[in-house]
């Protein structure tokens, strides 16, 4: 950015007592710091941009500055702020942590520009603190390879190189006439108040050619020039290091699957299974419908060609199946209720799906799991970790490396090419994506992500219940008002939901029916309502007998507890 008008025939420059020659524009005060605070933006998109293409280069997103800060960050993040923030933004958590980070960088990028106004070296080593921390990042990713240093430590170096160009061509434009040399510049002050002067004693004669003597316009044309290179060279380079990275999706190799017919098939639904309740949930999420929880910052893009499945640790004979060996396993397809111990009460971290998959512990067996083993840890291709005691995948439920949901190949954000599901289990100790390898092992030798982070080892579903329709705050019609909603326990079943109005008794709901134990059941009820504002609640009896529990509980660590109500209005 140029000066600002100035220097026009109505307001002639002031005088200047050292360098009468000067023929260039006065920068004010604010300016001169929007200019340099701009150099900052400019020198960061550079570094952000040489980043990208590195990392396209390299074909490793998980390496690129962003993912990679934003991958520790939610590896740091404590229980009470995930927790937050899949209260409060559920499936956007990760866009929000995006967009949380860009805005830090865009402000630290500002700071780097303003302090380098003042002392250049201050920027430069600004830029290179951000270097380092992406370094780091990408380093401490458990799937990081030394390469992934290279991303973070070049778009540094590009980042201070555009800098100091930056710097260079702009000062005549950041310091307020007349002009000085380095020596001037290096003694101004962060305490100067943006009216750096210069240093008579220090600023000794000009070495800069005539042409480019500050303010004049060959000297502005070179820093718009200087300015509008380094966005192109930032444009640029991010824009090639996207298509590079883009090179990895596996949109197109997903789509050449073909699944094979299950050779045990799913039951199937019972017609009555769908409550008719105008705005009540669907038994079958759609796709587009299904939540989504997982600590991959960028979509793991796994290209079934080159998947495999190691199953090693406390066997007898580890095992490794290709994505054909596995496809070529007896398929079962089984609709199963998956929910993330997240959900709060009333909440809506469930879905029902139909997998398809082959049986996990035939696989098990194959490798044949050693005496003592009681863990398997499975990890997904971008390290993630996830434990799940041996005893609920050796009982007989339907256990299964899943690699079909709803007829279709997993969807890249649900695990594709394939993925655990055991029902039955929260999701964080049951439904591995993109996973690639099962070690068995010991709860006392190995932790998981979440178990290392306080979350319980054993964390079966609770028995859970919620109102559907109508919904919070709703207001309904007097007379005849339909209250449905979903229960689950799965792997227990759910046995009844009892439902109240304003602490009366309480009434036993309408169960649909439902294909097995596994899936998530809904219920429905006729309420006569009267005018006035009411309080509905219901409560859950699962297989085992066990009624879900008033108190209310908090996810940590074992998934939430307590009957959901909702209040609505009658007129
Ligand atoms: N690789 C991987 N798999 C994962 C997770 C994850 O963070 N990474 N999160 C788990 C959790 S906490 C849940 S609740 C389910 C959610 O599966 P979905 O996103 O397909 O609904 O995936 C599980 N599998
Ligand atoms: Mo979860």
């Amino acid at each position: 950015m140029g000066p600002e008008r100035g220097g026009d025939s109505t307001h002639p420059p002031p005088v200047r007592p050292r360098t009468p020659d000067v023929t260039g524009e006065r920068a004010t005060g604010p300016l001169r710091w929007v200019t340099a605070a701009l150099c900052g933006l400019l020198a960061a998109a550079a570094a952000m941009g040489i980043a990208e293409l590195a990392a396209g280069v390299l074909g490793r997103t998980s390496s690129s500055p962003l993912p990679a800060v934003g991958a520790g960050f939610i590896d740091l993040t404590p229980v009470w702020l995930r927790d937050f923030a899949i209260r409060h933004f559920g499936g956007n958590d990760k866009a929000v942590l995006l967009i949380g980070l860009g805005a830090g960088i865009t402000i630290a990028a500002l700071v780097i520009g303003l302090v380098s106004r003042i002392r250049l070296a201050w920027g430069l080593a600004g830029l290179a603190a951000f270097g380092a921390i992406g370094v780091i990042a990408a380093l401490t990713r458990p799937v990081a390879e030394p390469v992934d240093a290279v991303p973070s430590g070049v778009g540094a170096l590009a980042g201070m190189a555009a800098l100091t160009l930056l710097a260079r061509s702009a000062r005549p434009f950041l310091i307020a006439p007349p002009a000085m040399g380095e020596a001037a510049q290096s003694t101004a002050t962060p305490g100067d108040g943006g009216a750096i002067e210069v240093s008579d004693a220090k600023g000794g004669p000009q070495r800069r050619p005539k042409d480019t003597e500050p303010g004049s316009c060959i000297d502005r044309r070179r820093a718009l020039l200087t300015g509008a290179g380094v966005v192109g060279v930032a444009a640029a380079s991010g824009a090639a290091g996207r298509v590079l990275l883009h090179r990895g999706d596996v949109s197109s190799a997903r789509a050449d699957v073909r699944l094979p017919r299950p050779a045990s098939p799913a039951r199937p639904v019972p017609a009555g299974a769908q409550v008719r309740a105008p705005g009540m949930t669907p038994f079958r999420t759609s796709d587009r419908d299904f939540y989504r929880v997982d600590t991959a910052l960028t979509l793991p893009q796994v290209d079934p060609r080159d998947w495999t499945l190691r199953i090693h640790g406390m066997v007898a004979r580890p095992v490794e199946l290709s994505f054909e060996d596995l496809l070529r396993q007896a398929l079962i397809e089984r609709d199963i209720t998956l929910s993330c111990v997240s959900n709060q009460v009333g909440g809506d971290l469930a879905g029902n799906a139909r997998w398809l998959g082959a049986p996990l512990a035939p696989l098990l067996r194959r490798a044949g799991v050693r005496g003592g083993a009681d863990q398997i840890l499975s990890r997904s291709s971008d390290g993630m970790t996830l434990s799940t005691p041996i005893e609920t995948i050796l009982d007989g439920r339907d256990a299964m490396v899943a690699v079909g949901m709803d007829g279709e190949p997993l969807p890249i954000v649900h695990g594709f090419p394939a993925r655990l599901v055991v029902p039955g289990l929260y999701g964080y100790v049951s439904a591995t994506k993109w996973v690639v390898d099962l070690k068995v092992t010991r709860f006392a030798t190995d932790r998981a992500y979440w178990t290392r982070r306080g979350y319980a080892e054993r964390a079966p579903v609770k028995t859970f219940s919620r109102i559907d329709v109508p919904k919070p705050l709703a207001t309904v019609r007097v007379g005849r008002v339909a209250v449905a909603g979903t229960a689950w326990a799965q792997h227990r079943g759910i046995d009844a939901v009892e439902w109240q109005v304003d602490n009366g008794p309480w009434r036993q709901a309408l169960l649909a029916p439902v294909p097995g134990l596994d899936t998530w059941r809904q219920w429905v009820a006729e309420w006569d309502a009267a005018p006035g504002s009411h309080t509905l609640r219901c409560r859950a009896t699962d297989g085992t007998g066990h009624t879900q529990p008033e108190h209310r509980t908090p996810p940590f660590p074992d998934g939430a507890t307590g009957w959901h109500s909702v209040v609505v209005t009658v007129t």
